[in-house]
Formats: C-alpha cells, structure tokens, sequence
C-alpha cells in the first residue's frame, strides 16, 4: 500500500530504529538525521516517517506531510544556525541527478559558502 513501509529501503529501517543514525530531530510525521557523508559543515536530510521513492510522489499522495519536511528543513536551518549565510534545501529526484535513495529526503546544506549553478 502506498506509503508503507518497504522491507527493502534503507530509511524505513532508519525510521524504525533497525539502522542506526544521529538523529537531529523527529516529529509524528518527520525524522531528520545527520548524512553519513556530509557535503557541507552541517548536512542533515530530513524524510517523511511514510515511504514515498521521491519528493514529487510525497507531495502528490500526502501533501501535508510534504508541508511538514519544508517545515522541519526551515527549523533545522535555524537550529543550527544557518540562516545568517543561507543554506540549501536540496531534493535530488532520479538517479541521473544523483539520487541514491529511494526514500523522499530533502537534504539540508550549510555553514559554508555554496556555489551555483550546482554541478
Ligand atoms: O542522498 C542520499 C544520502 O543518504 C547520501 O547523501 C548519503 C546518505 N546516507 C546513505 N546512507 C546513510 C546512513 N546510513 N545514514 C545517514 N545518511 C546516509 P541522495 O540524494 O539519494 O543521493
């Protein structure tokens, strides 16, 4: 059923505490961990408790949970102080542009300066 959880997805088994993750903050719908492989001083990647294989097919099926991630992603940055430089919220959508999980995740980049256009 959409949105269950998937025996196979490396989030869900974050999500349910089966693999082990930093974890920034959680809320009923959210759960936001460190990256294991960080690409900015603070990168943290913010995903929904449901499973969804990307942002789109979230926002499509359950759009107040989509609200809810750009929310947490606001509330990360603040949290950790990003706002006075900026940050980046970033939605990597298909592996030719570079997604590697197929669990929706927004990634939240700062505390340092970042380029555009990415590449
Ligand atoms: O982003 C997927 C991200 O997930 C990538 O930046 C690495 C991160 N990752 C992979 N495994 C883990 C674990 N176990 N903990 C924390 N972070 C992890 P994508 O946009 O799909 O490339």
């Amino acid at each position: 059923m959409a949105g269950e959880p998937q025996a196979d997805c490396l989030f869900c088994k974050i999500v349910a505490g089966n693999i082990p993750a930093t974890v920034v903050r959680e809320t009923e719908t959210t759960f936001a961990f460190r990256d294991i492989n960080p690409q900015a001083p603070t990168h943290v990647l913010v995903i929904p408790k449901v499973h969804y294989p990307d942002a789109a097919s979230l926002a499509a099926a359950e759009p107040a949970v989509a609200a809810d991630l750009l929310r947490e992603a606001g509330q990360i940055a603040a949290e950790e102080k990003l706002d006075d430089h900026g940050y980046r919220v970033v939605f990597n959508t298909g592996a030719g542009a570079g997604q590697t999980v197929f669990h929706a995740h927004a990634h939240v980049l700062g505390g340092r300066g970042l380029q555009w256009p990415p590449g």
